[in-house]
């Protein structure tokens, strides 16, 4: 069996604890699709935070509180940094981290693509599933924000890089909609339709689904082979009770215009039948009662306290497919 997981930072990692723990049961071979919508240049270095949750989620060593980065992180590079008044100040970088992203650039600047990168990393961390980028290419979502000047000010709009909305603007910044730059010409990253095309089930983990989600399928080609591909499709919502567990995908979706809701959310991917992704859609023991027009919608616990309690919900999106 071979399960294909479309995946974001830290929903997706905790997602793919429980899914990894499934396949070691059942001997199932697991390939995860993530996001590169994120990722970022900075101080010279490539910085890749949802593959960098996902590898240091599943390699055992990422920050249990942040949910991103290293656990027992130290902040000396990023002080010095700011001694010279280096900018942005607004976003850290773990020393241990630092050390990713060193690795990182080198290969690539050495011209190897971002899944060959991502494999050599993995090589350390040995996350237990296959971690593919949905792209080598540039494909950076960027909010598209009022204020035109430099400062914010003025009556036009602006794009800013969406990690400058998301941790300098904590997303409390007037937003008209996303858009992910390159996106028109990114190619599928090797490997990924070739995963999608043999995958027995498609889990879209409880991601964000407007800027985790959204940026890996606007790679041209991706959610074609996602909605007309072999396997059943189950979402798993990362919506409770009208609420993000954590995070702040009640201000994503507020730019769509999406209610924030379990149902909100499964409208948003849609039924197969009718030009979406799902034939399954999971939601929370809460939310049970949501309908979403031509999707299979059942409720269990969703909560993702622990390894065999997210690997209950991999069960539970399974039997829906
Ligand atoms: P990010 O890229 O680091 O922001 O992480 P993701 O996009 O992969 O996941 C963020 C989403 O995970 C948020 O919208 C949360 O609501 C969701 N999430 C976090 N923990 C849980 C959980 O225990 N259960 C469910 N259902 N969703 C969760
Ligand atoms: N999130 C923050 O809120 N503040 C930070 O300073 C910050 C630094 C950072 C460095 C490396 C990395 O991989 C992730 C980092 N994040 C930080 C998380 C990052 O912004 C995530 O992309 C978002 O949380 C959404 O996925
Ligand atoms: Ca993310």
């Amino acid at each position: 069996m071979h399960i294909v997981v479309l995946a974001g930072g830290i929903g997706g990692a905790r997602f793919l604890l429980g899914v990894r723990a499934y396949a070691r049961e059942v001997g199932a071979e697991v390939t995860a699709v993530v996001n590169v919508g994120d990722d970022l240049f900075l101080h010279g270095l490539k910085i890749c935070p949802d593959l960098d949750s996902v590898l240091y989620t599943l390699g055992g060593s990422a920050d249990p509180e942040r949910g991103w980065g290293r656990v027992d992180e130290t902040w000396t590079v990023s002080a010095e940094l700011a001694a010279y008044g280096a900018q942005p100040t607004w976003f850290g970088l773990g020393d241990r981290d630092v050390a990713t992203h060193l690795v990182r650039t080198t290969m690539l600047n050495a011209g190897y693509p971002l899944h060959a990168v991502t494999e050599a990393l993995a090589g350390r961390w040995q996350p237990g599933v296959r971690l593919l980028p949905a792209t080598d290419d540039r494909l950076e979502t960027h909010a598209v924000v009022s204020g035109d000047g430099a400062d914010g000010s003025g009556t036009g709009q602006r794009a800013i890089h969406f990690q400058e909305w998301w941790v300098r603007h904590r997303a409390m910044i007037d937003t008209h909609r996303f858009v992910f730059v390159g996106a028109d010409t990114a190619k599928p990253a090797p490997g990924v339709l070739e995963a999608l095309g043999s995958a027995d089930a498609v889990l879209i983990a409880p991601s964000n689904p407007v800027v985790s989600i959204a940026p890996v399928l606007a790679v041209p080609g991706l959610r074609e082979a996602v909605a007309d591909g072999p396997a059943p499709v189950v979402g798993v919502s990362p919506i409770i009770g009208g609420a993000p567990v954590r995070g702040m995908a009640d201000r994503c979706l507020a730019v769509l215009g999406v209610e924030c809701s379990a149902a909100g959310v499964g409208r948003l991917y849609g039924g197969r039948g009718s030009g979406g992704l799902l034939d399954g859609w999971l939601v929370a023991e809460e939310d049970a009662g949501t309908v979403v027009p031509g999707v299979t919608v059942r409720a269990a616990p969703l909560r993702m306290t622990d390894e065999e309690a997210t690997a209950q919900m991999v069960r539970a999106a399974l039997e829906l497919a």
